[in-house]
């Protein structure tokens, strides 16, 4: 679809950016906080990079006022964070800590002064360990219960002063390297307790989004999934075929739930002949139809391109994605994967990469925005998107980063498009705001306006120094969105 000229920005749209607690706190104990699954896996050798850990991260925890100060500058008009659920809970339930909520409710107050909408969500994977060792984490339904309650605490403490909230950060990330790839803690490698642990999140997320509706009648809750559109390599109806199980896969497994309060019945079929099949009692479809969201936060980094897989062709075609990529997970070996008998993962040759070997795909924004339209109708909130790059800070005062406002700037622009397509987007946060901890890439990786001065070995003295991207975004904050079609 080709436009002449593009539709504004909506007058109120929520120009933000995004972090996550154990990204960026740090204080992992301190003020009652308990250890979450992240705080315990980060201390096993071997398991992040180069032993990078959230005990001090970015140190947001002592320095928000400074950060937010620095949003503020920048014109930010909503910041996304999530809680820490053990700061709230030590235990994951029971007694709650006044220290904790203290916290958040200060952030809280500090960015509704400086005009900043503030988008709390609530689980952005780190576990209370309490939950894991009691329970098995998300392997029990009592983990759904207990989040539930923790949902509670937070729904009447901020539920007045709170009017966006999120459930799940990527529950289709979280899932899968947590339980089948184990790039996560808890750092399982077991497909039917994966589906049956993925289950049980979706449980609380539906019980959660109920209790929110009748706690919060004025406010809007969803969760944030991890999109990746999916392509089909040819025009062989083959391949189209094999695209379209990708999207399943991949996608509406987990959309369907979300949206339309059940599973799609083709990939339980699926799971059944692969005996993966988990247990849905007649009360567990009820609570699924209850869960509906009154938006969908949308987290995009790319998609993916799928080809008829090699149990039909008869051979094997190229594998060029790594095991633990969260956006394209795919079995190597393991034949009896499910999706290995519906679709297979193939390079995209249109498409350039980063650093990091991510396809760069800006017209896969748009195509992600118009199909999550078509398909749920629901207001869309993009609660991610950024690049992940190596920033040099040049005499300790000035990052160019040309790349990032490239990336930024040519993915806005298609998500403009999206909206005068017909799409209702109602936010954007990039991630991130600051440089934070990359889960498993340490510092190096880095996604922020804002650099902070420290590596994988040294905290240094954690300066904030805002790079070019910084003054580009406020530029295209203040002008409302119409900078992105000045020729620079
Ligand atoms: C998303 C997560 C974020 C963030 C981002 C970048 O999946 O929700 O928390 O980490 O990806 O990921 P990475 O740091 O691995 O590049």
């Amino acid at each position: 679809m080709f436009h002449r000229t593009l539709d504004p920005f909506p007058k109120d749209f929520l120009w933000g950016a995004a972090s996550a607690a154990y990204q960026v706190e740090g204080a992992w104990d301190s003020d009652g906080k308990g250890p979450s699954i992240w705080d315990a896996y980060s201390q096993i050798k071997g398991n992040t990079f180069e032993e990078t850990d959230g005990k001090v991260a970015v140190d947001h925890y002592n320095r928000y006022k400074e950060d937010v100060k620095l949003m503020k500058e920048m014109g930010l008009k909503a910041y996304r964070f999530s809680v820490a659920w053990s700061r709230i809970l030590p235990k994951g339930e029971g007694e709650v800590n006044e220290k904790g909520l203290e916290f958040y409710e200060n952030l809280i107050d500090e960015l509704l002064e400086n005009d900043i909408e503030p988008v709390l969500t609530l689980y952005h994977w780190d576990l209370p360990q309490a939950l894991q060792d009691r329970y098995k984490g998300w392997e029990s339904r009592q983990t759904a219960d207990a989040f539930v309650e923790y949902c509670r605490v937070l729904f009447e403490r901020f539920g007045k002063k709170v009017h966006y909230w999120i459930t799940m950060n990527e529950q289709n990330v979280f899932i899968p390297l947590g339980y089948r790839w184990a790039g996560h803690p808890p750092a399982i490698t077991d497909l039917k307790r994966m589906y049956a642990a993925n289950h049980i999140v979706n449980l609380a997320n539906a019980k959660a989004v109920k209790l929110f509706h009748e706690l919060v009648p004025t406010g809007m809750i969803g969760p944030s999934f991890g999109y990746g559109p999916m392509y089909s390599y040819s025009c062989d109806p083959e391949d189209v075929l094999a695209a379209d199980n990708g999207d399943m896969f991949n996608n509406r497994f987990w959309l369907d739930v979300y949206c339309k309060g059940k599973y799609p019945k083709f990939m339980l079929k699926q799971l059944e002949k692969n005996d993966l099949a988990f247990e849905i009692t007649s009360e567990d479809k009820k609570t699924l139809a209850q869960g509906k969201p009154d938006f969908l936060g949308i987290n995009y980094y790319h998609g993916g391109t799928a080809k008829q897989n090699h149990f039909e062709t008869g051979k094997r075609s190229d594998k060029s994605f790594s095991k633990v990529d969260p956006y394209l997970m795919q079995a190597e070996k393991n034949e009896t994967a499910p999706e290995e008998m519906m679709f297979e993962n193939s390079s995209n040759p249109y498409l350039k990469k980063t650093e990091w070997g991510w396809e760069i795909d800006p017209v896969g924004f748009r195509i992600t925005l118009r199909r999550v339209q078509a398909e749920y109708d629901l207001p869309v909130f993009v609660t991610e998107n950024g690049l992940g790059a190596f920033d040099e800070l040049i005499d300790g005062q000035v990052i160019h980063d040309p790349y990032r406002i490239d990336y930024l700037k040519k993915h806005l622009l298609e998500m403009q498009k999206a909206i005068t397509d017909g799409v209702e987007v109602i936010g954007y946060c990039a991630w991130s705001f600051t440089d934070l901890l990359s889960w498993l890439n340490g510092y190096k990786k880095r996604y922020g306006f804002v650099y902070v001065d420290r590596n994988n070995q040294e905290e240094k003295e954690l300066a904030r120094i805002p790079k070019d991207s910084f003054y580009w975004y406020k530029k295209v904050i203040e002008t409302n969105g119409t900078s992105l079609q000045e020729e620079e």
